[in-house]
Order: structure tokens, then sequence, then C-alpha cells
């Protein structure tokens, strides 16, 4: 395998081909990288590392937070802060951006950035990953508001994310295409192992939090009962069901094998308030960014995700992403 090329090869050969390119969104990716490589090594030891349970203190979200949610976010604000390839960053653990120290040169990037996605699952022994989207800072900006984050979807210049499974990959894309690179032990280095991944446009495969089906509104209800029917029902044709409780997770499987992956509104979202379960700028722009970008589709059930101007960095919304030709049923149960 090390025969193949590793993430930093990979990118400066890209980088290359874009005239003009100056090598800083190379260097914030790798930078993520190397987070990404302390945080699964911060994973690995578990229990031995006593990095199990929870702390007294909640987050934005009014979440619990997890020993590991904050480790995972020191690490990915410290390689960001000190070695100064962005203007600013925001994190689903914090409420206000982050800015980079006055002594450290300023980039030209926005990066956010979901440290530790599914951490629930860390106590289990279960999947976990990371979720990143780097933006442009608006030109001439030195020291970035909240409202220059606050761009669609389809601006993103990068997305991806890292799963810590079985084995450590980092997924991403710069909008030519996904790519998908797996975490050598032996070198240490992210190495190229799933070229221009695409998502199958057909699926039998749905991912869905099923307790909440009596919550959810009338065209997922419908999709989802005709999936069940299988062979009998409307479809003609039988669906397996997963849900691995960790966005990072679920989406990975979709690009490996396909499927349809959704966190619609619901009853109890609405009731407390909120427009969806995940969140838009570091959950559902990034995914759908990857999504799209390897051949599949990603919508709230009404609008297509990257069209979504964001009002708030911690705003929340409904997801259906996957199989190009699932998530267009989806929406037209949402017309119909
Ligand atoms: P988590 O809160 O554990 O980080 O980020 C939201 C998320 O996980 C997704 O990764 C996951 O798909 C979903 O929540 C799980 O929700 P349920 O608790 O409803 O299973
Ligand atoms: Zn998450």
């Amino acid at each position: 395998m090390i025969d193949s090329k590793t993430l930093t090869q990979f990118n400066i050969e890209e980088q290359q081909k874009i005239s003009g390119a100056t090598g800083e969104l190379t260097l914030v990716i790798s930078d993520i990288a190397t987070a990404c490589k302390a945080i699964s090594n911060g994973l690995k030891n578990g229990a031995l590392a006593d990095m199990l349970g929870s702390l007294d203190n909640e987050n934005v979200q009014g979440e619990t937070q997890k020993k590991m949610d904050v480790l995972s976010n020191d690490i990915m604000l410290h390689v960001h802060r000190h070695f100064g390839h962005v203007a600013a960053m925001a994190s689903e653990e914090m409420e206000e951006i982050v800015y980079i120290p006055d002594n450290v040169k300023y980039g030209k990037y926005l990066v956010v950035f979901d440290p530790l996605d599914g951490s629930s699952n860390m106590d289990v022994n279960a999947p976990l990953g990371t979720i990143f989207s780097v933006l442009r800072a608006p030109a001439g900006i030195t020291s970035p508001t909240t409202q220059d984050f606050l761009q669609p979807g389809t601006q993103q210049v990068c997305a991806g994310y890292a799963v810590y499974g079985p084995s450590t990959m980092m997924v991403l894309t710069t909008g030519n295409g996904v790519n998908g690179f797996t975490l050598s032990q032996d070198i240490g280095e992210f190495i190229l192992t799933h070229p221009q991944i695409r998502i199958p446009e057909d699926a039998e495969e749905f991912a869905v939090n099923m307790s909440n089906q009596r919550f959810w509104e009338a065209p997922v209800k419908r999709y989802i009962d005709e999936c069940v029917q299988g062979k009998d029902g409307p479809r003609g044709k039988d669906f397996n069901m997963r849900w691995v409780a960790c966005m990072a997770a679920e989406v990975h499987r979709i690009l490996m094998r396909g499927g349809i992956f959704m966190y619609p509104m619901d009853e109890k979202l609405k009731a407390k308030g909120l427009g969806g379960k995940l969140r838009l700028m570091y959950e559902a722009n990034p995914m759908s960014m990857l999504v799209e970008q390897a051949g599949g589709a990603s919508t709230t059930g009404r609008e297509r995700i990257l069209d979504l101007q964001p009002d708030d960095i911690h705003q929340r919304v409904p997801v259906v992403l996957g199989a190009k030709n699932e998530v267009e049923r989806v929406t037209r149960y949402h017309q119909e």
C-alpha cells in the first residue's frame, strides 16, 4: 500500500493543477490531518487512558461534554492556532468563533468543525468521526467576524471528515471528486486507498433513527414505510437498515457502498424550537458537498442543503442525503 500516494503528495499534485494556487489550502488540510491523527491516537487507548465518560460541563448546544469532546476540540484548535494557516475557526463545542493569536501569521481560510462526531459512541467503543468545512475569509478581512462565516455550503473550498473505526480514514473533496485515505499505522501517514469515490444512484439500505418515527412529517413516514414494506410494497424490493448514531460513520458507509441517510425534522425537535437535529455549518454542509461530489444528492426534503443561507454558526437543519434517486423520491414526496 505504501506505493500509493500520501495525502500530502496528493494535495500538492492537485494544487499544481490550479494556476495561481499558493499552497495555503494544502497546508490547512495538512494541519487538519495532523489533528485527526492526534485524535485517533487519543481514542485508541480508551478506558486505559481514562478517556471514557463525561465532564460536568455542557457545550453551547446544552449537551454534556465527553472527555474526548474536549480533548478533540483542543487538538483542532491547537494545530490551527499554532501553524497559522487560517484566519479564524468555529467549532461545535464553542459558542463564539475563535481567533488566531496576534503573534501568529494570518491565513486566508476559515475552518469550521465538529471535533468529535457521534461522541456517545466513545463509551461503547463504536465508530466516531471529525467533520470539517473550509471557507474563504472575505478578501481584505484580517479579523473575520461571525458574519463572515455565514456563507452557503456552495462556497466551501474543501469539506471532509475523518472516521475512527477499525482503521482511521480521512475522506475529502476540494470540488474535484471525493478521495479516501487510510491512516497507515506503520508510517503515520494517510495513504490514498479510495480514489474517486462514487455513490450508486439507487439504494436498498436506509439509515434513520426509527425510534422517532411517530414524530416525523408525513412525507418521511411514507418513504420509510414503503421501504419497510419491501418486496410486498410499492417499491417491490427489500431494504436493509443501519443506524450507527455517528453521522461521519453513516456518510462513510454511504460513500463506500451506497444507501440513504436521514435525520428529518420531527415534532420533538420542533417543540424544542430547533430547526433539525444536525448542524448546518459543520455537519450538513461538509457532508452534502462530499455526497454531491460523489454523485449523490442532499436536501432538507424541501431545499438543496448547499444553497441554504446560514443565519447562525450553530443553526440546525433536517438532512436527507445519499443515493440520488432515493433522495429525489423523498423530495418528490415532500412536494406531493
Ligand atoms: P452526536 O450528537 O452524538 O454527535 O452530531 C449529531 C449526532 O451525533 C450524529 O452524528 C448522529 O447521526 C446523531 O447525532 C445521532 O442521533 P440519535 O441520538 O438520535 O441517534
Ligand atoms: Zn456531530
